[in-house]
């Protein structure tokens, strides 16, 4: 009797906890492209194309390395529309002894397995994903008892754990971080070196015909495509960016330009979070760039931290916090999400861009992410669900156990701090020092108030005063709040009625579209 061993779409790792130990002459692997995950919410016809393409040619590997594989396609006529329906007709084929399979990275897919067994009636071992430093239990014991967690010191247990940029027991160069290094504004003309691009082979081609016909109303672009399916060509790109981008990494982290849509970034997240490349062994060869004289500290300290740091925080903080942290809303925003994160038409430059890059790549970097799309939805009170679903269907990284904690927590503060000590609230002049955006907007980033001034100047006031009650307490927000309260009653009363009159504005043109029958995500 066999062991059947369920693969999800990123979890297409040769060295996958559930693979390891099997034996391929007793194992069916089962791979299923299912319509509940391209639709429960609808993806980027790009993100799909790239999850069933990387799942295709991994299934061609796996049989190459003498695995049979059970691959259910989605133009399947019998396919059953989930991975729970495939799972069970796969038992009826195989009648396994045993199903093994690795944690998901959503707890709603998680909730659905625990009852596989009960379905099913054969045994299922649901393993840890050991392609993370840190367990899901480690986690939860380094977070007890601690009131506030703060991914400083998560990130320097996991420098002691791994060794990395160590001198013994202290951290290269005397300091654990160098952020302070890495906040240059752009200069004129600043350009990143060109990103590796990978056209795509017939089998890709084949998923960009289906996903096209089948997902035809989906957001985003298909003919850009050009990402890494496999983990040759994620290897390929991992070395371009070791060599050409790391060196200038930290420098031009937080900077923006406009129609420069990658600079000096990693670009690497859809192919790590897939899978196709070990984030350690990642921050092993930055490393190295530094040991050789190639790559400066900060930068490589910046792109370790984000690794062994973020991205394993923020996996610990979504499994510790979830099921809660989906409906978490600590500010009471309720505003529905503006038509322009969908069509991107909106005069401000800034905003236009961040979408027109999300719509054709599939991807925005960090920044754009962070003081941009999600700035603008923090001072507007826009509702969390609402940009959660926008963030979870826009990027071809997106998975729920990364989106979710860093739109609630990071983005919009509606955990109520347990990841962020403040919120990433920002004015215009924040954007306007890391950009180029200000100079092509209509708007005037210099004016305070009034119809021609940067909404954002006064959408930051308005959100301080109308969260004063739950910010106005916290120590690193004691500065701004000071400011507020100095202003005279006639200041405050302007920029109120400005933030009032824009928010009024975007509600008018939300209202006009729907009048007009726009379909949301088809526009
Ligand atoms: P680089 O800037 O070059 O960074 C290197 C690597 O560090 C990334 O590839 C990524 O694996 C990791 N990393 C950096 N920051 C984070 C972080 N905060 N959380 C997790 N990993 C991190 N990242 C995702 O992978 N999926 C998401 O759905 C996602 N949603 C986000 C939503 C918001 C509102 C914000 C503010 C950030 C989000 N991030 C997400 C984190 C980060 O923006 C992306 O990982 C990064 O932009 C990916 O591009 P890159 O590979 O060029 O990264
Ligand atoms: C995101 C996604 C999509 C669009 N489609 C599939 C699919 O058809 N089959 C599959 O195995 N995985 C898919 N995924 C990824 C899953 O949603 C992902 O594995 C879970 O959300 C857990 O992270
Ligand atoms: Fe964005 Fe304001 Fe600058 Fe326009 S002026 S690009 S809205 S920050």
């Amino acid at each position: 009797m066999t062991v059947l061993v369920p693969v999800l779409g990123d979890q297409l790792s040769h060295g996958l906890a559930s693979l390891k130990g099997c034996d391929p002459a007793d194992t069916v692997v089962l791979m299923m492209e299912v319509a509940e995950e391209a639709a429960h919410v609808r993806h980027h016809k790009a993100k799909i194309a790239l999850i069933f393409s990387a799942m295709r040619h991994f299934a061609a590997e796996l049989r190459k390395a003498g695995w049979r594989v059970d691959y259910i396609r989605l133009d399947d006529p019998e396919n059953a529309g989930s991975f729970t329906g495939e799972v069970i007709r796969a038992a009826e084929r195989h009648s396994p002894r045993l199903i093994r399979v690795v944690e998901p990275g959503d707890w709603r897919v998680e909730q659905a397995m625990l009852d596989w067994q009960t379905f099913i009636g054969c045994p299922v071992e649901i393993l840890p994903d050991s392609r993370f430093l840190c367990s899901r239990d480690e986690f939860a014991s380094w977070a007890a008892g601690r009131k506030e967690l703060r991914m400083e010191f998560f990130y320097r247990e996991m420098r002691r754990r791994t060794g990395l940029l160590m001198d013994g027991k202290d951290p290269v160069g005397g300091k654990w971080n160098y952020d302070a290094a890495n906040r240059s504004g752009p200069p004129t003309g600043l350009k990143g070196p060109p990103l590796p691009r990978f056209a795509p082979d017939a089998m890709t081609n084949e998923v960009i015909e289906l996903v096209g016909t089948r997902f035809a109303d989906h957001f985003g672009a298909l003919d850009k495509f050009s990402w890494p399916v496999t983990a040759q060509e994620a290897e390929t790109a991992a070395a371009a960016f070791l060599k050409d981008r790391l060196p200038t990494f930290g420098q031009w982290q937080d900077a923006m330009v406009r129609g420069q849509d990658f600079l000096f970034h990693a670009v690497l997240s859809p192919a790590i979070n897939l899978g196709l490349l070990d984030p350690l062994d990642l921050c092993r060869r930055a490393e190295a760039e530094y040991r050789a004289g190639r790559a400066p500290l900060a930068a490589v300290e910046g792109f370790v931290r984000q690794l062994i740091g973020w991205r394993e925080y923020i996996r610990g903080v979504y499994w510790l916090e979830m099921p809660g942290l989906a409906e978490d809303n600590y500010l009471g925003a309720t505003r529905p999400l503006p038509d322009f994160y969908w069509t991107g038409k909106t005069d401000m430059a800034c905003l236009a861009d961040c979408v027109r890059t999300t719509r054709d790549n599939a991807y925005a970097h960090h920044i754009q992410r962070l003081m941009v799309l999600g700035n603008f939805a923090l001072l507007a009170g826009i509702r969390p669900q609402d940009v959660a679903d926008w963030f979870l269907v826009v990027y071809a990284d997106a998975f729920d156990w990364v989106e979710l904690p860093n739109v609630a927590g990071m983005a919009l503060f509606a955990d109520g701090g347990r990841l962020a000590s403040k919120p990433y609230a920002a004015s215009g002049a924040y954007i306007d020092r890391m950009s180029n955006y200000c100079g092509s907007c209509r708007y005037k980033v210099k004016l305070k108030t009034g119809p021609d001034a940067c909404p954002f100047n006064a959408l930051y006031w308005h959100f301080l005063d109308r969260n004063e009650d739950k910010l106005g307490r916290n120590m690193r927000l004691a500065n701004p709040y000071a400011t507020w309260r100095r202003m005279s009653e006639e200041k405050r009363t302007e920029y109120l009625a400005s933030a009032e009159a824009f928010l009024q504005q975007l509600q008018n043109a939300d209202a006009g579209w729907a009048r007009h029958g726009q379909s949301e995500q088809n526009r």
